[in-house]
């Protein structure tokens, strides 16, 4: 008998086609950890007990709150440690971390591609928001506009790159079928976090949206079925006899090529622009040029937090690493500049008790500042 978790029952406030509801959804389900999804659009109480405006968000028995899925899997890694998400090995351990960040970050751009630019998902996905969130599916479109302008034509997307945007996908999805030919998940016989940061885009978007869906169930069924096996996997069925897999084969290749060469330099630029005090600012990849991009203030945490990773590893596994990544560049290089800080790390250290609504007030510039989200 498993030692009685004090935190639990858990409340999972999110949606049930949210891309991070459904990563943290997937975790909590493998981990088979007590939650409740407590399904809604109610981003204000989250926001009066947390400080930050954006879902998944989790309440604790005890009346704690985790927010952003990252953290918040960190954390439950501590409580729930068995069977962990984390290979043994300090060089893949930081691979998958790696991966998990790009499929949080990366992937979002095509995400909102496929929902928002095909005009059926667009008028499916517009009609289910609006009616969960306001009781009114007719104004789908104001919706579908509002979330096409803020990811898509004001966040760098032109007439000029709109389509190798929508290529993202099919590129992701060629890498997991190879992938998923030969073992059942990313990095070998259990999840790693690499899974679930994928899952966010793969199930609740790509998965799930009408245009996209079809084209994964058409094209890419070992990936359809990598869906349903993580939805459905206990991590105490899969057993304690972990076998990971250090990525090899030129399946890999196209993707390590993706995060050396732009994912990684796009966080570097962000994190300059970020410094720099820019608002936006043109990022011009090997594969993927963005103008105007805005400068996202949260990725600049998310790639200190990737430096900090990797400057934790030793001589020889940093090697690894940089070997895996010699064929299409060297990552070591913006791995080990010297990060530049977004001042996040108290934000994100978790759980929190609840600010009760303290950090509201039209005067303060920390509310103020709070109340201006980070992107994601
Ligand atoms: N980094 C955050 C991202 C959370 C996020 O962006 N959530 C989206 C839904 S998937 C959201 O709440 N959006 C609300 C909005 O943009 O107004 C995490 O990992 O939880």
């Amino acid at each position: 008998m498993k030692q009685k978790d004090p935190n639990a029952p858990y409340q999972l406030h999110g949606v049930n086609i949210s891309y991070f509801t459904g990563k943290l959804e997937a975790y909590l389900r493998y981990k088979d950890i007590p939650h409740e999804l407590n399904d809604g659009y109610d981003l204000g109480r989250v926001f009066f007990h947390t400080g930050i405006k954006k879902m998944p968000a989790i309440e604790t028995a005890r009346g704690q709150w985790l927010y952003d899925t990252t953290p918040t899997i960190r954390w439950f890694e501590t409580v729930y440690p068995d069977i962990s998400i984390t290979p043994k090995s300090k060089a893949l351990s930081f691979i998958s971390l790696l991966l998990e960040d790009y499929g949080d970050e990366w992937l979002w751009r095509p995400a909102m591609w496929w929902r928002w630019m095909p005009p059926v998902s667009r008028r499916a996905l517009g009609t289910r928001i609006m009616r969960g969130a306001l009781g009114a599916p007719a104004l789908w479109w104001y919706f579908a506009q509002r979330q096409s302008r803020e990811w898509l034509w004001g966040d760098g997307m032109s007439k000029t790159n709109s389509d190798s945007i929508r290529d993202m996908y099919f590129e992701e999805l060629e890498f997991l079928e190879s992938v998923f030919a030969k073992q059942p998940f990313i990095l070998g016989s259990h999840p790693s976090a690499a899974d679930f940061g994928y899952f966010a885009s793969m199930f609740r978007h790509f998965g799930n949206d009408p245009d996209p869906a079809e084209i994964m169930r058409a094209r890419a069924p070992h990936t359809y079925a990598w869906l349903a096996r993580l939805w459905d996997t206990k991590a105490h069925d899969l057993g304690t006899t972990q076998k990971w897999v250090f990525p090899k084969g030129r399946h890999w290749t196209p993707l390590l090529d993706r995060i050396a060469n732009d994912y990684l330099p796009y966080l570097q630029a962000n994190a300059e622009a970020f410094r720099d005090g820019k608002k936006r600012f043109d990022f011009v990849g090997k594969n993927h040029t963005f103008r105007r991009t805005k400068t996202t203030f949260y990725r600049v945490w998310c790639l200190e937090v990737l430096q900090r990773h990797f400057r934790a590893l030793n001589a020889r596994e940093r090697a690894r690493v940089d070997a895996l990544f010699a064929p299409v560049g060297k990552i070591s290089k913006i791995l080990s500049t010297r990060p530049i800080s977004a001042d996040m790390d108290d934000l994100y250290d978790l759980p929190k008790p609840s600010l009760k609504g303290s950090h509201i007030t039209l005067t303060s510039p920390r509310g103020w500042r709070l109340g201006a989200q980070p992107r994601n």
